[in-house]
């Protein structure tokens, strides 16, 4: 496997690539180009400058995470074509610097969601939670939460631009039901695929999180079977997953090591997140340690590691620890505890590495 973290770009990440350097075996930044609304062609000037940065401290850019999808694409009005063609152009842009997997969502209208971004986890730290009365009708109610403790720091899939238009983009989503977006997901792959193969670069999904509809709005990779559905959909090796999971591991239902043994060829990125979850629906993100939560890493690196995986990994969210906090934190994305989540993920491989005479 091959370690990455992600990092916010310069200037909008309190973390340095100084101090990612000194995390062991991490060898590529999962970045973006955060200042990009959905929908605009990222320019090779951009690209390149992203390009020095990194090579100053010698990782490589290969993933990207996120380019966003334009409303306009789930939606599936006639508009989309043009932002398709914008989506090729970024892709053919992105692939002479090295990049081969482009991370993206599908969902609708909100990125993750939560009700609670530093809630406390019993031992002094802070972790996101979600807490299921909560997501019910008022969307406008939580969004407002997630944008002010945010405290101005931009977050993909929350711009202010589109949480400010709330209303209108419910209304336009309204005949989107979700086999409307499958079809949609299906359009945009099926124009995609040609470039993939001329680029070489793998479109890799994330899964929905929380992996169900949330305020009367479909979402549609929750589960093995959605996951299936969608592979065979579009049945082209450049048509990867980016399986992730904390979002898979929110429903205790999914038993996150099984998905993966079954579709491990077509995962192109891995993020390792844990959860806990509790008896009334709430769940609670977790240390990477397995057990603190009930997503079972143990048992994801062991499949992983029987599939004899190549891709990318990366730490998911994680808490935040010793003065991470409102203000100074970007929520999940913290240093210290995604560093402990990879000193755990090297545990688990580097053992199981041994055991198979590898080591
Ligand atoms: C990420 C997602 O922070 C996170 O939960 O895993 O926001 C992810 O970056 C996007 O959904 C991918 O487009
Ligand atoms: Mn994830």
């Amino acid at each position: 496997m091959k370690m990455t973290f992600r990092w916010y770009g310069k200037g909008n990440d309190q973390i340095s690539l100084a101090d990612i350097r000194q995390i062991p075996g991490v060898t590529g930044i999962v970045w973006a180009l955060h200042d990009k609304m959905p929908g605009e062609i990222w320019e090779v000037s951009e690209i390149a400058a992203v390009k020095k940065q990194l090579d100053e401290y010698g990782f490589h850019m290969d993933v990207v995470e996120s380019v966003n999808v334009h409303d306009d694409i789930k939606i599936g009005l006639p508009s989309r074509d043009r932002y398709i063609e914008n989506y090729k152009q970024t892709l053919r842009n992105l692939a002479p610097f090295g990049v081969k997997v482009v991370t993206y969502n599908f969902m609708p209208i909100f990125d993750w969601t939560r009700t609670d971004l530093f809630h406390p986890v019993g031992d002094g730290s802070t972790a996101l939670y979600y807490e299921k009365e909560k997501i019910q009708q008022d969307y406008k109610e939580m969004a407002h939460y997630i944008l002010e403790n945010l405290h101005g720091l931009t977050f993909p899939g929350w711009e202010p631009e589109r949480m400010a238009k709330l209303d209108e983009l419910f209304e336009k989503y309204r005949p989107v039901t979700k086999e409307k977006l499958w079809e949609n997901l299906k359009y945009f792959l099926d124009a995609l695929m040609p470039t993939c193969h001329e680029t070489g670069i793998r479109m890799a999904i994330h899964m929905d999180d929380p992996p169900w509809d949330i305020f009367g709005i479909p979402r549609l990779l929750v589960d093995k079977a959605s996951i299936h559905r969608f592979l065979k959909m579009v049945d082209d090796p450049y048509n990867c997953l980016c399986l992730c999971s904390g979002s898979l591991g929110a429903d205790p239902a999914n038993d996150v090591p099984d998905i993966i043994r079954s579709c491990y060829q077509r995962i192109a990125f891995a993020h390792i997140r844990n959860v806990k979850h509790f008896p009334n629906g709430d769940f609670s993100e977790a240390s990477h340690r397995d057990c603190d939560g009930d997503t079972g890493i143990l048992e994801i690196m062991r499949a992983y590691h029987d599939c004899g995986f190549e891709g990318y990994i990366r730490p998911d969210h994680g808490r935040h620890l010793w003065g991470e906090g409102p203000g100074t934190v970007r929520p999940g994305y913290g240093l210290y505890d995604r560093a402990l989540g990879i000193m755990y993920m090297w545990g688990c491989w580097d053992m199981l590495e041994r055991e198979a005479g590898k080591g």
